[in-house]
């Protein structure tokens, strides 16, 4: 694993761009925070995407909670991770037969394709869906070019998570299988170990986003379960995801402060820094 090496470095030899620009954007900031805007209007959303912008790397979202999405949550959104140099993560999690997904990721209601550079899906449909939204993305006329990227969902943090065991394997496989367009996955922690009947392709360096993060919290009453952003990065995170730890606190600009130290000490901790 690439873990143990620094963003600046992992930036600099990674053949993908959207996972180049990724790590330049963590140490550029020092952060390797993803906040979880999970609020339900444009203006709380874009607020806080303004007031949290500097310090965080990535902003995700769940676009169909929002009760009033239009064209100025697309402009506003692209305008603040301009001016705040951070990439925008629709947390969709597609799940569908390939010909489905592409209809819900390209146009449609939400437009995710113009907006979003990362996106993830489920492979319980199996090979197709990672297929599917590969070829759009790598499709000549589609418009945004190589700043797009998937993560494939390996592992949940919910009470009970069925993605496990042969699921999980399943999503190394096809992140190893369609690597120009797999940035890496969202999972608890590292996947090294994972038995997967795919090679690794040389120098193979998948980024890990792992959600379920909160300082003050084990868990919610809807089975969440949490860890720290230490424990996290530990475990092998490379961006650590936190939503109502940060949003839903009494300051949510310190809020995201701390989680950016804790994530960056414990990242410095893992590079021998
Ligand atoms: P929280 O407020 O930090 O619990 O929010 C967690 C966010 O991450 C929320 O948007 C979830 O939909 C998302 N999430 C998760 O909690 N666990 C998972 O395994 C995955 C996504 Br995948």
């Amino acid at each position: 694993s690439k873990s143990q090496l620094t963003y600046a470095v992992r930036a600099e030899s990674h053949p993908n761009p959207l996972a180049r620009r990724l790590f330049q954007v963590a140490e550029a900031k020092k952060s390797n925070v993803t906040v979880s805007a999970d609020v339900t209007t444009t203006k709380e959303l874009l607020d806080l995407a303004d007031r949290l912008g500097p310090y965080i790397a990535v902003i995700k979202t769940h676009i169909d909670i929002l009760s009033d999405f239009s064209e100025e949550t697309i402009t506003g959104l692209r305008t603040l991770a301009e001016k705040h140099n951070f990439l925008i993560f629709e947390d969709r999690k597609f799940i569908d037969i390939g010909n489905t997904v592409q209809k819900q990721y390209h146009n449609g209601t939400l437009r995710i394709s113009e907006w979003s550079h990362i996106i993830n899906c489920s492979v319980l449909p199996g090979e197709g869906i990672v297929e599917a939204l590969a070829q759009t993305a790598q499709s000549p006329d589609f418009p945004y070019g190589s700043d797009r990227g998937l993560l494939i969902l390996a592992e949940m943090t919910s009470k009970g998570s069925l993605a496990t065991g042969a699921y999980t394997s399943a999503s190394v496989d096809y992140a190893r299988k369609y690597h120009s367009f797999v940035l890496g996955f969202v999972a608890t922690r590292a996947l090294g170990e994972v038995e997967s009947s795919v090679a690794p392709a040389e120098g193979e360096d998948f980024v890990v986003f792992t959600t379920g993060v909160n300082l003050e919290s084990k868990g919610d009453k809807l089975g969440q379960q949490y860890q720290t952003p230490k424990s996290a990065v530990g475990r092998g995170a490379d961006f650590i995801i936190a939503g109502r730890g940060i949003y839903a606190a009494p300051d949510p600009v310190e809020a995201a402060k701390q989680y950016q130290k804790q994530g960056w000490e414990a990242y410095l901790a893992r590079v021998g820094g």
